[in-house]
């Protein structure tokens, strides 16, 4: 198949006439729907300078699936009317890290490269969640000190090229952390500048001083595209694109303007202050959708759209972004909240979108803290309750046990799998015992909410309902409160 279906949307530039100026490090759907979709059109546009250079730190599939068809791919983009499809052509190559990381190392020094940007999920930042800090014990980090100019890691190969830059005179590129960790600028400031110094005081202090973070807000919901996106995508476009991406039409991407080697004119909204931003969409779209896909999963819906038809899980949502997370957050300027939060339900509602609850499951010891403990904090602090977010907790605790309600394994995906099977192992299904044991992770709940009694109180009331009654009843609670 290779005439292109007239519905669908084509490179509007030629991408042989364009040129390097963006090294992106994690080249999965989300930055391909996301970041990708915007330098397209800013290559469309005519500004030829920000190509975009991907990079996997870890498996080769995307580029084994991309490079036969140049790096072109479709997205499709769905919302109540409908799917409509483009492709695009911002993409100029795919590297595999572990391959030849020197190869990574060299294209991050091209004079032409501006931005290095991420998105490499939380864990890809090797940092302690709770703190934010760098965990120096983490398997990539030691080895990339070991070995730094073969690195493993996301800061690994940043701190690699900042240096190479560096000692060749070429001034630093800007990194633009796209993942949802908060203050994500900020955080990654620290843990790159933190690993730099351990390489040496002088390369920690120039990162300190010369290299810019800009914090971003990242918004689409991308799930994993699956077999029939991909025969759908093809009936449509006429194409036979081995990996298209599959979304939703929205799209928002709100920046910290702070570019000093400059930057494209992205359609994003360029902010002094991002932090009102983060809080609001870390708390009410990634805590929503973190507590639905545990407590979803256990009561047996695959999807978040299936979640949703759910009216008692439904109507927990809505209680836990109305009752619980609007009142800890800052307006941020422009904002109507109102229509954010009804807006965000029509998301989640979209059948084109088979977002799988296991897929936002994944990797909780890393999410929890942004998406509700913070909430948590905010809410005790002001000595109101937090019967929903704890539930949200709760059903993370019954889900890392690894065993469903009805008895079947469940694939728990997470950097701390281990050691939460272990832990839930040695307490049993008894709240009482698998509430304080699971808490007693430093690095996800810190010192401060382990020792808070309405905290624990809470979690272990909201765990012994999932353990005795099941998801669906201990939900289902929320109907007539
Ligand atoms: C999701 C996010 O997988 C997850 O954890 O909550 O990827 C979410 O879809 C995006 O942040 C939406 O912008």
């Amino acid at each position: 198949m290779t005439r292109l279906s007239l519905k669908t949307a084509r490179p509007a530039y030629d991408p042989q006439l364009t040129d390097i100026g963006i090294v992106h490090l994690g080249v999965g759907a989300f930055h391909r729907a996301h970041q990708a979709d915007y330098t397209d059109a800013v290559l469309a546009k005519g500004d030829r300078r920000w190509a975009i250079l991907g990079a996997s730190l870890r498996s080769a599939d995307t580029r084994d699936a991309l490079r036969q068809q140049d790096y072109l791919y479709t997205l499709a983009a769905s919302d109540e009317s409908g799917e409509r499809c483009k492709v695009i052509a911002a993409l100029r190559g795919v590297l595999v890290a572990p391959e030849n990381p020197q190869a990574l190392v060299e294209a991050m020094c091209l004079p032409g490269v501006k931005i290095v940007s991420l998105t490499v999920t939380e864990k890809g930042y090797c940092h302690d969640p709770a703190t934010g800090t760098l965990n120096d014990q983490h398997p990539d980090i030691l080895h990339d000190l070991a070995t730094p100019d073969a690195p493993r890691s996301a800061p690994g190969f940043l701190v690699e090229a900042i240096h190479a830059r560096k000692a060749r005179g070429l001034p630093p590129f800007t990194v633009l952390c796209c993942d949802n960790l908060p203050a994500n600028g900020r955080t990654v400031a620290k843990v790159v500048a933190r690993l730099a110094e351990l390489r040496s005081p002088a390369l920690g202090a120039y990162v300190a001083e010369h290299v810019a973070f800009p914090a971003t807000m990242v918004d689409r919901i991308v799930p994993a595209t699956t077999d029939a996106d991909r025969a759908r995508i093809a009936a449509a476009t006429g194409l036979d694109d081995a990996w298209p991406v599959v979304t939703e039409a929205f799209t928002d991407w709100v920046i910290e303007d702070h570019f000093p080697q400059g930057r494209p004119d992205w359609a994003a909204r360029f902010v002094t202050d991002i932090a009102p931003f983060e809080t609001m969409k870390l708390r009410l779209l990634n805590g929503a959708h973190s507590s639905m896909s545990y407590l979803g999963y256990l009561a047996g819906h695959e999807t978040i759209a299936s979640c949703m038809q759910d009216a008692a899980l439904a109507h927990f949502v809505s209680c836990l972004m109305n009752s619980e997370v609007t009142s800890t957050l800052t307006v941020p300027p422009g904002t109507d909240v109102a229509a954010y939060k009804q807006a965000l339900l029509g998301r989640f509602r979209n059948p084109g979108l088979r977002h799988r609850c296991w897929q936002i499951a994944m990797d909780g010891s890393q999410k929890l803290p942004q998406r509700l403990l913070g909430t948590i904090r905010d809410r005790l602090k002001a000595g109101e309750p937090i019967d929903a977010l704890a539930l949200g907790v709760a059903a993370w605790m019954r889900y890392v046990t690894g065993v469903d309600e009805t008895g079947g394994a469940i694939d728990v995906r997470d950097p701390l799998k281990d050691e939460l099977r272990a832990r839930a192992d040695a307490a049993g299904l008894d709240a009482e015992r698998l509430a304080p044991a699971l808490l007693g992770i430093e690095a996800i709940f810190g010192r401060d909410l382990p020792v808070d009694p309405r905290f624990t109180a809470a979690v272990t009331a909201a765990l012994d309902s999932l353990i005795r009654h099941g998801s669906k009843q201990t939900y289902e609670t929320f109907r007539s409160t």
